[in-house]
């Protein structure tokens, strides 16, 4: 028997309703910012899917349950919990179901949860990818895998210049994952617009990127979609102070060793240190434009049904 969902009444009462929803992870509240702007952000994104005619969907497990839509409160004891909650990737998912933990949910398993709740569009910061010296390491994120298995439609600002993003490109490329750059042929590197990279091809109309969604799954062909969407020109950081700081956490998270899943979170982290609060600023405002984006193609999309 398939595992049950627990969905908000807001989610549910948008699915009975065929209303267009935006998933969320709930990694970023928990790791990837800072009490209490974590709380607050996670807060005015649903607010900004609202007022733009979606239903927000934020998605973690809360003792051991798949939540698909959380209340103020969930989302608020996932903020203060922050990197006491376990950080949950496709593979954890039996695990914290079986021993009824509250896990927080990376891309990899807030994609596969939205595809099991039939949710086609997924909002977020930044992506998981190929990390540097991944020819050594092997670590590649299991969102790569994710995205090559699973039918839902990633909007965000590109992936960290932490991560080697000429490899993440090769690997999306072997995988058959369309990297859709919009209103932009470059790919941008979450605090910049600009990584020196191409995106596989621009769209600048939401419409057209609904459609592309729609043509990918009609075909029945597997997997996601990633929607590139560059930060706002104004809030964008210096790239000579972000790229300095990328490599002081890099350095700093070889001479400790950290390794596996406490990679991505020890380099946000130090990175967060290191900018001041600038990262923090302008991470903020690049997932707000993304689920500003995400809501006009989960409209679009809705209609194509
Ligand atoms: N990159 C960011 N911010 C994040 C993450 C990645 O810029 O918050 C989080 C996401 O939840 C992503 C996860 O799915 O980290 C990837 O972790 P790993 O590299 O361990 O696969
Ligand atoms: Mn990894």
């Amino acid at each position: 028997m398939a595992l049950s969902i627990a969905y908000s009444p807001e989610v549910l009462e948008a699915k009975k309703h065929s209303h267009p929803i935006v998933a969320l992870e709930s990694t970023i509240i928990s790791h990837g910012m800072p009490y209490p702007q974590n709380v607050e952000t996670a807060l005015e994104a649903e607010d900004i899917l609202r007022r733009n005619g979606v239903t927000p969907a934020t998605i973690a497990i809360l003792k051991g349950v798949v939540k698909v839509g959380l209340t103020r409160d969930e989302i608020d004891y996932l903020g203060r919990q922050g990197l006491s909650v376990m950080k949950t990737s496709r593979r954890d998912l039996p695990y914290i179901i079986l021993k009824g933990l509250d896990g927080a949910t990376t891309v990899s398993a807030t994609m596969f949860i939205s595809a099991l709740a039939d949710i086609a569009v997924f909002a977020t910061g930044g992506i998981g990818g190929v990390h540097r010296g991944a020819e050594n390491s092997f670590d590649i994120s299991a969102d790569l895998e994710e995205l090559a298995k699973t039918k839902v439609a990633v909007v965000c600002a590109g992936a960290k210049s932490i991560l080697d993003l000429e490899k993440t490109m090769e690997v999306l490329e072997t995988k058959a994952v369309p990297v859709v750059g919009y209103k932009t042929h470059i790919l941008p590197a979450f605090y910049t617009s600009d990584s020196g990279l191409e995106v596989n091809y621009q769209l600048n109309h939401p419409q057209e990127i609904a459609q592309l969604m729609k043509n990918k799954w009609d075909l029945g062909l597997e997997g996601g979609v990633i929607i590139a969407n560059p930060i706002p020109q104004e809030y964008e950081l210096d790239s000579a102070i972000i790229h300095q700081a990328i490599e002081e956490a890099l350095k700093e998270a070889k001479e400790q060793g950290v390794h596996g899943k406490e990679t991505t979170p020890f380099l946000l982290q130090r990175i967060k240190t290191i900018t001041g609060g600038n990262s923090l600023a302008a991470n903020i405002k690049l997932f707000y434009n993304n689920c500003l984006l995400a809501s006009l193609i989960a409209k679009e999309y809705q209609t194509l049904l």
